[in-house]
């Protein structure tokens, strides 16, 4: 796709959007490769640039459902990735930009870590290691609830191995008891001996603030990678597509969200302002594009209207956008479906 990466801005105008600088990742990640390891950064974490400047990359990861993407939501206060009750909402490694202080925090928000069993489930998983080794700090996020579940037991067996500054966020703790955390606290240090342990609520905000202030405390000096007003890396044709699969996974059940990716096709800016999007949403088969489209067509027409809102309100223009299904059998197996989704194609 030709189309310019921007980066989103807060509370921009649509001509602002418009005008905003390129912030293509490819960019990003070859200027990242001219500095020093990150955990050679972070050590040196004590001693600030002259004019004081901090900038991290902090790799948030953990099990599918633990709440990532709603803390990174939290801690760059937009929405710059999608959340649902589902697993495996996120598929690829998108960056939250945040300024707390003279630190710029560029949050990696990852897909879960699980045992993959298809292609693509393989591809999200090496995407969420290979951003962990990306960050400055990695930040694992363990689900208050759930505990050390099979998941998260094997994320902290990798990371016991890794010699890099590490944070442990014990997430949802509105939905537990206090003797709870301490118990989880205690069996997860005698795995894992974490830098810090923060108790958060990713919904509700507590401790977060917290959380954020020490990232910023702790992160490595030098010059910030963004502009100040910068949320996101993400390149709207995928933003744009991320909130119609978030409509898509908030609408559909079972297997069915597993078995769609979607694209944007087409993207037309007019002068007034507003865009036309066309978005391919794919399909395996022709009973999935059936349940997509619904009786009358009336589930497409609530996913468009839902995502056309959404979409509108984040970007801050008039949006016309266009949904069309497409039966494609072995779209999970073919690499430009993964390129399109900002993935490396896994060769099995
Ligand atoms: N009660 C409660 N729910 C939370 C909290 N944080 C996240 N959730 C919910 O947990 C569910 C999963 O949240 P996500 O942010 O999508 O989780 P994720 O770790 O990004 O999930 P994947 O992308 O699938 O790996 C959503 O329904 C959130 O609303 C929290 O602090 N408290
Ligand atoms: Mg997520």
């Amino acid at each position: 796709m030709a189309e310019k990466h921007k980066s989103i801005k807060s509370g921009a105008t649509a001509e602002a959007v418009s005008k905003a600088p390129a912030a293509a990742k490819a960019v990003q990640a070859s200027s990242r490769s001219g500095q020093t390891g990150g955990s050679g950064q972070a050590a040196q974490a004590g001693r600030a640039g002259n004019d004081g400047k901090r900038c991290g990359f902090i790799a948030v990861i953990g099990a599918p459902n633990a709440g990532k993407s709603t803390l990174v939501n939290a801690l760059v206060g937009a929405r710059v990735s999608i959340v649902t009750h589902k697993v495996q909402t996120t598929r690829t490694a998108i960056r939250g930009i945040a300024i707390e202080g003279k630190a710029q925090l560029i949050f990696i928000d990852t897909p879960g870590i699980f045992m993959p069993r298809r292609r693509l489930d393989r591809a999200m998983v090496d995407t969420a290691w290979s951003s962990a080794s990306d960050g400055d700090i990695i930040l694992l996020l363990i689900d208050a609830g759930k505990g050390i579940e099979p998941d998260s037991e094997r994320i902290l067996t990798r990371l016991a191995d890794l010699r890099c500054p590490r944070l442990l966020a014990i997430n949802k703790i509105d939905k537990v008891e206090k003797e709870r955390l301490l118990t989880l606290t205690q069996q997860v240090s005698q795995r894992v001996a974490f830098d810090e342990i923060f108790m958060v609520s990713a919904l509700t905000g507590d401790g977060v603030g917290d959380l954020k202030r020490h990232l910023a405390a702790s992160a490595p000096p030098g010059p910030w990678h963004y502009g100040e007003d910068d949320l996101s890396d993400l390149p709207e044709r995928l933003l744009a597509a991320e909130v119609t699969r978030e409509k898509i996974f908030l609408r559909l059940h079972d297997e069915l969200p597993y078995a769609i990716t979607v694209e944007t096709s087409g993207w037309k800016d007019f002068k007034d302002g507003s865009v036309r999007i066309e978005q391919t949403i794919f399909v395996e088969r022709d009973s999935q594009k059936q349940i997509v489209l619904g009786k009358g067509g009336r589930s497409i027409k609530q996913i468009s209207m839902e995502a056309r809102k959404d979409l509108a309100g984040i970007i801050g223009r008039r949006v016309h956008l266009f949904l069309f299904v497409k039966v494609r059998e072995h779209w999970s197996d073919d690499p430009e479906r993964y390129r399109e989704m900002g993935l490396d194609f896994p060769k099995r």
